[in-house]
């Protein structure tokens, strides 16, 4: 065990003798690999022949090209297009991705009309509009003709193979590309987790999913691949997903005034084109395409707590009483590498955890939750000669020395993944040489979720799937990994083509296996890998950070960027993963992460402790105010992320998701909103106690005294360590509850409508409520209440209408409260028995 984490640190050890001692070295490195990066002159390449002619069908035209190529322009909606292109050669016949959960469109109504130079396609929302020769594709907006987007030259691919040289593999495919005009004043937005800024304007990426411990600001790529983004010009909104899982490239005119370009290894170009005019309904959109995120339980909204690691039970059992001795709400704990038997995976160390049963019951108790880690290696252990087979129906609680179940059962089956010349893949990870298992194979992925029985038979609640880039610490870079070959729907790809989803298709196997083993309870998965489609079966968290504050300054632009790309649960180890932190740090790291759904505090295994309380009971006090904050708003949160689930707009929000129109968001990153109604300015550097908070146009209250301001300005704001600055949207109303030490703790009641009027005095707010737990939800299981205030001369009228849907909450009480101003008015209480009503509210 020692010399692997020796070799972690390693990793880190090494990333921090460049920085100091190698400087000029890490330059020079840097050079090679972004000249490498823009040397991908796509100019150069191949552009696609002019049509020769087309064919219709109910769905698409098919562009027949002089050089072959093929492009398949289809209309799946009014606002969305997919275009797919096969260069020299006819598209082929499989046409499939993991990344896409719908495929049955309504065709919606569309027409086709040619001239001599183009062909029109139109749909009600939407113009496309084709150039013969040169091959360019416009795209306008149907009801002013104006243009939304258009290619900068045709779509190219490298006949020559004059990219080889530089493919990060050269044997993936022939590299593809397409190129669009960029906007002398556009703003891009997505492509996932990024180390980087809001606006992705002059940045360029590469997407090829790697572990990257302690990565900066600018280093690219990291975890996850999502290849969408959205573009924004004075207002006009557009998305592109560029379905291709190969090492992806994007430019957003950081090589070139001209153009916008995205390009792969290999592959098809496929891409889908979105048009808004609003940035929500094209979230909604890439929702319907790749997936709605699931609710997952209540309780994961609720506070979390790890590090690596917490063991044995009896560790686990303190820090629990320490957050219950302290006040401080919990719902969650995590498991970390260490509860397993050398680091097999589904298995239980019986010397750290001798009963994992009862554990789960005692924190049960205590209304804390256990989340366990699981690694996708599986440890790499020939039958010991001579040894029984392990017959028990609990072989996780059975010592693996001799036999370890989980690798035998899947060599038998031959679920593990092989090299090309048939070989066992062996990589190095955390149990030493291991295996890997080939997801893309329907029956290992069912075999692979039935296997986390070992964890839901002793009362584990979620599981955290974590190293599935996938790491492998011979190689971290992928290289070592090149000629391994998945199944893939029979097409026997390599790993060029099946890095990026590794995880996603690890995160499927897993949900869908705690959905069958617990078929009541919506399933919790957290991890760190993904590709587009990832929200349909996972939350995420953005791996390794470190405890700075240049890391922390990451979160905002992070976590409203991966909204802005289809992944609404998300989340960053609360006060940073590496090194020390302090109290000053945590508590800022608080003050953003305790509004993120995902808010856990974890800490690497010789990182100094980053508890709530290690710092003092200054800083904890304050910690404890935001985390009770964070309870007492839960059920304005989950409202929020139920919006999330229905219509793929996110509940942490850019300024600009709300205000597109409005150019002082553009590029706005050290603020945030949660849904529409608040808008939150923390203060992420050091010794800062004031700071400038835009608000935009309307009427905004100040969260803590109820003071209104009038928006469309800069205000200077005083925001000592106590405080972040966090104000009310004028017309919003915020649903409150008690203060809980964990969800579930007693009844949210009174549930009180905190009351915010706009200009004209009024308010509005639907709350969604269900039971939190089960996938009822999805039928009629929940509720939904209206609630809108309007001002009657002094007063005002608050009318509750008639709740929808088949939940019933119970009785409880609702409590209504004015905060209009200076004067916050006084609570009017009702008992709330489902029926409508006014109350008058002073
Ligand atoms: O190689 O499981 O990002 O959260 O604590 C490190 C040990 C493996 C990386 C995760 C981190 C976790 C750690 N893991």
């Amino acid at each position: 065990m020692f010399d692997q984490l020796v070799g972690y640190h390693g990793q880190f050890r090494l990333l921090r003798h460049r920085r100091t001692a190698r400087k000029a070295w890490v330059f020079a490195l840097l050079l090679v690999f972004t000249t490498a990066v823009y040397a991908q002159d796509i100019t150069q390449l191949e552009k696609i022949g002019p049509i020769v002619s087309f064919t219709r069908s109910e769905k698409a035209v098919v562009l027949n090209c002089a050089d072959k190529s093929q492009v398949q322009v289809s209309v799946l909606a009014a606002d969305l297009i997919r275009i797919r292109t096969s260069f020299a050669k006819p598209l082929p016949a499989k046409d499939h991705s993991w990344a896409i959960a719908r495929t049955n469109w309504a065709t919606p109504r569309w027409t086709l009309t040619e001239d001599q130079t183009s062909i029109l396609i139109t749909t009600d929302e939407l113009e496309v509009v084709i150039r013969r020769s040169p091959l360019l594709i416009q795209f306008r907006d149907a009801r002013t003709h104006s243009l939304i987007n258009a290619d900068e030259q045709p779509m190219a691919y490298d006949a020559k193979g004059l990219l080889k040289e530089m493919m990060f593999d050269s044997k993936a495919g022939t590299f593809v590309a397409a190129a669009k005009r960029l906007g002398f004043a556009e703003h891009f937005y997505g492509l996932g987790e990024k180390a980087a800024r809001l606006d992705k304007r002059r940045s360029s990426f590469v997407n090829w999913n790697s572990d990257t411990p302690g990565y900066l600001e600018g280093r690219d790529p990291i975890y996850q691949t999502i290849p969408f983004y959205t573009g924004l010009q004075n207002g006009i909104a557009y998305g592109i997903f560029f379905d291709n899982s190969y090492r992806s490239y994007f430019d957003f005119g950081k090589s070139s005034q001209q153009r916008v370009w995205f390009g792969a290894e290999g592959g098809e170009l496929n891409y889908y084109f979105f048009f808004g005019p609003a940035l929500k309904k094209i979230l909604g959109r890439y929702a319907d395409l790749t997936g709605h995120m699931p609710l997952p339980p209540l309780w994961a909204l609720g506070n979390q707590q790890s590090r690596w690691s917490y063991y044995p039970d009896t560790m686990v059992e303190e820090v629990v009483s320490e957050y219950r001795r302290r006040d401080l709400p919990l719902d969650v704990l995590h498991l970390d590498i260490d509860y397993m038997q050398g680091y097999r995976v589904f298995t239980w160390d019986r010397e750290r955890f001798p009963n994992p049963k009862a554990l789960n019951e005692k924190l049960a108790r205590q209304g804390v939750k256990l989340v366990a880690i699981v690694d996708p290696g599986v440890k790499h252990q020939p039958v010991a000669k001579s040894a029984a087979q392990i017959t028990s129906v609990t072989p996780e609680l059975e010592s693996q020395q001799q036999r370890y179940y989980v690798y035998e059962a899947g060599l038998e089956k031959n679920y593990f993944q092989r090299r090309q010349n048939g070989d066992l893949f062996v990589p190095r990870v955390w149990p030493g040489e291991s295996v890997f298992v080939d997801y893309t194979l329907p029956a290992a992925r069912e075999w692979w979720g039935n296997l986390h029985r070992a964890y839901t038979d002793y009362g584990v609640a979620g599981i955290w799937t974590d190293m599935n880039e996938p790491a492998d610490f011979i190689d971290q870079t992928g290289k070592n990994q090149l000629d391994v070959v998945s199944y893939d729907e029979g097409e026997k790809s390599t790993h060029a083509k099946n890095r990026n989803t590794f995880a996603l298709l690890m995160a499927r196997a897993t949900y869908e296996g705690l959905e069958r083993l617990r078929p009541n309870h919506r399933p919790y998965v957290i991890t760190r890998a993904g590709y587009a489609g990832i929200q349909r079966y996972s939350t995420m968290w953005t791996g390794d950070t470190n405890s700075t504050w240049e890391a922390l300054q990451l979160n905002i632009p992070m976590f409203t960027t991966l909204g802005m790309s289809g992944e609404p649960f998300v989340g960053s180890d609360v006060g940073g993963f590496i090194g020390r932190g302090n109290g000053e740090l945590l508590v800022r790291a608080y003050q953003v992460s305790f509004l993120a759904p995902f808010c856990r505090n974890h800490k690497v295994i010789d990182g100094y402790d980053n508890e709530p309380w290690r710092f003092g009971a200054y800083y904890e006090s304050i910690i404890r105010k935001y985390l009770k904050l964070r309870y007492q708003l839960l059920p304005f949160l989950y409202t929020t992320l139920e919006e999330a689930h229905r219509t793929g707009v996110p509940l942490f929000r850019p300024l600009v998701l709300n205000y597109p129109d409005d150019p002082n968001t553009h590029n706005l990153d050290d603020q945030f909103m949660i849904g529409d109604d608040l808008l939150v300015a923390p203060v992420v550097k050091p010794d800062v106690t004031r700071r400038l908070v835009y608000l935009p146009k309307g009427v905004w209250y100040d969260y803590w005294t109820s003071k209104k301001y009038q928006g469309g300005t800069m205000i200077f704001v005083e925001a000592p360590l106590e405080i972040v600055p966090m104000f009310v949207r004028g017309g919003a109303i915020i649903p409150t509850g008690p203060e809980l030490k964990f969800v579930g703790e007693k009844p949210i009641d009174p549930l009180t409508f905190n009351i915010y009027p706009d200009d004209k005095g009024a308010a509005s707010l639907t709350l969604y409520e269900d039971d939190g737990i089960s996938p009822a939800y999805k039928q009629d299981g929940f509720r939904r209440t209206t609630i809108s205030a309007r001002r009657i001369g002094a007063l005002y009228d608050v009318t509750v209408a008639a709740p929808a849907g088949k939940y019933q909450p119970g009785t409880r009480r609702f409590a209504f409260i004015m905060k209009s101003g200076l004067r916050v008015g006084r609570a009017v209480t009702v008992a709330d028995d489902g029926s409508p009503r006014t109350i008058r509210v002073n």
